[in-house]
């Protein structure tokens, strides 16, 4: 598709380099018209900064939905990132999907959890509920933590290829059509990503960056977004985004007073050359 129209959900973190502020500067620089929800709105992201704001959008999702249904308004692809609250997944499942076109995709970035750990404003009710989405995800694209804790498999940072491809079969056993899977590392020095679609397994693996920084999950997401609904294919899609993100990671490394995200915009010029290759 030359000129998708797509919509992403997540919150607004003003401060911090993640979720809106980066779907999308990335997803315009794809060359995608992106329509934006705020899920919610924080004064910065919740990973390192104390006494963050934080205001919960979901009341007004209903209102949003049905004004776009009465517009006709429809999107050729919906991504969802960071929610504010479990309330928003039923709005979602139930006023959002239908404005998405017939054959599009929606792509489900869970965002709840890394490191083994529950971001701080969720909990275990909340990762039940994010099932409900998880189940209507054509695309879903977990880390690790998230992947455990939606299948309840035990999260665990030696692994080999059978484990990660049992965490994964389990996600589709949930509901997720197909699955990308990152931070996947079978050997030291090196991570990567897994897809899982239609009972295939693929891996790519790239260099392993010891100095790695917030809302690179969310840089991925967004870069692979941005790719496959420009039309390439989920794996492709998945090495552009490790490669962008790589790029950000090593352009960003070495400046410690920027700890809070990465420097992703001057490497947006290697995004749009590999998309557009
Ligand atoms: O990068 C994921 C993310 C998004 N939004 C907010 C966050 C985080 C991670 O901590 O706090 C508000």
């Amino acid at each position: 598709m030359n000129y998708p129209k797509i919509l992403t959900i997540q919150d607004v973190s003003c401060v911090g380099q993640c979720s809106l502020t980066v779907a999308l500067p990335i997803l315009s620089a794809c060359g995608i018209e992106t329509c934006i929800l705020p899920s919610a709105v924080l004064s910065t992201h919740t990973a390192g900064f104390k006494g963050f704001t934080f205001r919960d959008l979901a009341s007004d999702m209903p209102a949003i939905f049905n004004h776009w249904k009465n517009e006709g308004i429809e999107f050729d692809g919906i991504y969802t990132g960071y929610l504010g609250s479990k309330e928003q997944v039923d709005y979602i499942t139930e006023l959002a999907l239908p404005l998405l076109k017939k054959g599009s995709k929606l792509i489900v970035d869970p965002a709840f959890a890394d490191n083994g750990k529950l971001y701080p404003i969720f909990n275990d009710e909340y990762v039940l509920k994010m099932k409900d989405l998880v189940r209507c995800a054509d695309y879903l694209l977990p880390n690790l933590t998230e992947a455990c804790f939606l299948t309840g498999i035990e999260y665990k940072t030696t692994y080999d290829k059978e484990y990660i491809i049992g965490v994964m079969k389990a996600l589709c056993e949930i509901g997720a059509k197909a699955v990308v899977l990152t931070g996947v590392s079978f050997e030291e020095g090196y991570t990567g990503v897994a897809v899982y679609e239609n009972g295939e397994f693929n891996y790519y693996k790239h260099p392993f960056l010891p100095n790695s920084c917030h809302g690179t999950g969310d840089i991925y997401a967004s870069a692979f977004a941005g790719a496959f609904f420009k039309g390439h294919n989920a794996f492709t899609s998945a090495k552009i985004a490790a490669d962008y993100t790589v790029k950000c990671i090593e352009y960003t490394a070495g400046d410690k007073s920027h700890w809070y995200g990465a420097k992703f915009e001057p490497c947006l010029i290697d995004l749009i050359k590999a998309i557009n290759a």
